[in-house]
């Protein structure tokens, strides 16, 4: 097996090393040679407010191929987990739809109404250069209702001075026979380039500190390709096609995901410099589509047979709702073999310009999506929902001086959604106002950066909250109608501290959220849910330091807090994680570096019980733990760079609080926590070219 694995690896690294000629023909914008050390927390490096990083770069834990698992090295996020693959992101206790996610400034919401597939599950990170986080509702140019922030996966358009190649691949394999293989090529010259991008990933089931299996292998491929028009250094017209598929298996819920097919299209057309004022126009748009097969029987075996619905799809007769039961039940029902079918075609664009005067700058702009949700009967797809927004956006960054700014930002929506179900009105529509205002400054003399911002934003019912729900907040059917629309408005501060062996920063916030979307579910009955809206406070931080202790050795600390209460039922919100603190100690000497890390996440009292959102609900206080992985990387050469570590050393078990709990069908008996994996090895090359 190993012999057959390490022949793409030793070719890969004889081709990095016998081809010198090929290297630096020419470099990528941004981020191509970032730290040689394995990330382990994610530091932010102009302002707390903003996080931008490599997804490329490799990271401790090893994380899963999807983009979930590749956010939680960022202070603040934790993760629903189904299975090995694709969990579900959560940002400062907040989850779904609160958090936008792009990539490409393209959406791409799951098709399933469960939320198997996450919009996350469909990235693979490592064929993305940039990884970008705005916390909070601090920037209205990513679309509406982004009340818990936005995360933006971007590629950057390769620039050559000559013709040439350039690129990275990367080779990782792991305990639980994991192998992932990810390969990026352009072939450019000054006018223009072709690059191709392809990843496969592989894992096995793996197993908690006991030694149990846990339900959670997967399968997948992504192949994407890029073709840049680059008439001069100013303008860029780039066309992109891809496609993927996958398969994974859910210790979390009543059926697997036999298949994750993405089908995307986009074009973007950009021109700098264009003028003294009208400096830029930026372009896109983009067309994804997902198609998602959800079954008990490709993946697992169904348990008990019985007469009938032998493999065909789901009756229409057991209708949507449905929808959020296929997770969570444990009836009779998910003893026979049953499969789903659903797509969502999501369509959209975007078109900004930026205008400059003296101590002004101006980004402006328009928006719209339109995304289509169907399932799949006997006699055919059947559209259930439409969504559809416009959005007219501006941001106004005003430098007072060289010290200080302030910028602010609104933004206007329109939303409308169809509903073809037989429940509730035919068309909701609702006009959606954003904005805020936020004041930077920079210290003179002291290396300090300080920021406190504003900001408001309604967010109109996501598919999942409007779809999936047995019942709405009056207690009847019509969710449609009656679920209102979240709105939130949010302080966030913080400071940052860039000194020469010093760096520490802070960022923080308070929150009034407006008909908080709640799911609520029946005690007895985990399949039958209610979406409400209540009134809730938040707020948290998240904090993080790094110390030069001496010429090669470094310390890093980071912390997370995130607190929410239910101010209408004056209880907990549900479904947030607990407080988590990383430790790092790094040793660095010239092409070596080595590091230990320990992650301690205190126990979680603060539990609603059955109550949460469409995937998870709490059903349990948790207890805390503490983790020690330790990691090495070696620069062989310029373009060669080694890593390897071991995650969970000590092999010990333990689960996090946010959690779906484990399946019937896989032996769990109700309400048991998934284990997260005992000891995993990794070892990873990552090639530059
Ligand atoms: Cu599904």
């Amino acid at each position: 097996m190993m012999k057959t694995h390490l022949k793409p690896l030793v070719s890969l690294i004889l081709l990095a090393i016998t081809s010198p000629a090929v290297v630096a023909a020419g470099s990528h914008d941004t981020m191509n040679m970032p730290d040689d050390a394995v990330m382990i927390v994610t530091s932010p490096v102009s302002s707390p407010l903003e996080v931008v990083t490599s997804p490329k770069t490799p990271r401790q834990p090893v994380p899963a191929s999807d983009g979930s698992d590749y956010l939680k090295t960022i202070p603040g996020f934790s993760q629903i987990r189904n299975g090995g693959t694709n969990g579900d992101p959560v940002f400062r206790g907040m989850f779904g739809s609160r958090l936008r996610i792009l990539t490409n400034n393209g959406e791409m919401p799951g098709a399933c109404p469960a939320r198997m597939d996450a919009p996350s599950s469909y990235i693979s990170p490592e064929s993305f250069d940039l990884l970008t986080l705005i916390k909070g509702p601090e920037s209205v140019l990513w679309g509406p209702g982004n009340s818990a922030g936005t995360v933006r996966f971007d590629r950057e358009p390769p620039r050559f001075d000559k013709a040439g190649i350039q690129g990275t691949a990367s080779l990782l394999t792991a305990s639980n026979q994991r192998w992932d293989s990810n390969a990026d090529v352009s072939l450019g010259s000054e006018d223009g380039y072709l690059r191709l991008i392809g990843n496969k990933s592989h894992s096995g089931d793996y197993e908690d500190g006991n030694g149990n299996r846990v339900a959670s292998k997967w399968d997948k491929w992504n192949a994407d390709v890029a073709l840049g028009w680059t008439p001069n250094k100013d303008t860029l017209l780039e066309l992109t096609a891809g496609k993927g598929n996958g398969e994974a298996r859910y210790a979390g819920r009543s059926m697997d995901g036999s298949q994750f097919r993405r089908d995307s299209l986009g074009a973007r057309f950009e021109m700098s410099n264009i003028g003294e004022v009208f400096n830029k126009f930026e372009s896109s748009v983009y067309y994804n589509y997902a198609n998602h097969i959800m079954d008990n029987y490709t993946l697992r075996s169904p348990g008990t047979m019985s007469s009938g619905m032998s493999g065909g799809h789901m009756a229409s007769s057991m209708g949507m709702d449905m929808g959020s039961s296929m997770d969570m039940g444990s009836s009779m029902s998910m003893n026979m073999p049953m499969a789903m079918q659903l797509d969502r075609r999501t369509v959209g664009g975007r078109m900004m310009g930026t205008w400059l005067w003296s101590d002004y700058e101006l980004r402006s702009g328009i928006d719209g999506q339109q995304s289509t949700h169907r399932s799949k009967q006997d006699a055919g797809w059947k559209q259930d929902a439409r969504f559809q927004d416009a959005g007219l956006f501006s941001e106004l960054t005003w430098n007072a001086t060289d010290n200080n700014k302030v910028i602010g930002g609104a933004r206007l929506d329109r939303t409308r959604v169809n509903n073809d179900t037989d429940v509730g009105a035919s068309v909701r529509s609702k006009t959606l106002p954003a904005g805020f205002v936020r004041y930077e400054q920079t210290l003179s003399g002291v290396p300090v950066m300080l920021y406190a911002g504003v900001g408001y934003t309604e967010r109109f019912p996501d598919y999942w909250e409007l779809f999936s729900p047995t019942y709405g907040p009056d207690g009847t059917k019509n969710v449609f109608d009656k679920l209102k629309t979240e709105k939130t408005t949010q302080l966030d501060i913080g400071a940052q501290y860039s000194g020469e062996r010093l760096n520490s920063w802070v960022s923080a916030y308070l929150g009034r959220v407006n008909d908080f979307i709640l799911f609520r579910y029946d005690p007895n009955n985990a399949r039958v849910s209610q979406a409400d809206n209540v009134d809730a406070t938040i707020m948290g931080g998240e904090m993080g330091m790094s110390y030069a202790l001496t010429e090669s050795w470094k310390a890093d600390a980071s912390l997370a807090y995130a607190w929410g209460q239910n101010t209408s039922d004056h209880q907990p919100l549900p479904q947030i994680a607990p407080l988590e603190t990383r430790f790092g100690l790094t040793w660095e000497r010239g092409d070596w570096s080595s590091t230990g890390l320990l992650r301690l996440v205190s126990s979680q009292h603060r539990v609603a019980l059955n109550e949460g959102n469409v995937v998870g609900k709490d059903f349990d206080k948790s207890s805390g733990f503490a983790i020690f992985s330790a990691n090495a990387a070696y620069r062989l050469s310029k373009a060669i760079r080694l890593s390897a570590g071991v995650d969970n050393l000590l092999n010990k078990t333990y689960s996090e609080h946010l959690n779906l709990a484990g399946n019937s069908s896989f032996g769990y008996s109700s309400n048991t926590p998934v284990n997260e994996p005992g000891r995993t090895v990794w070892g990873k090359v990552n090639v530059t070219f």
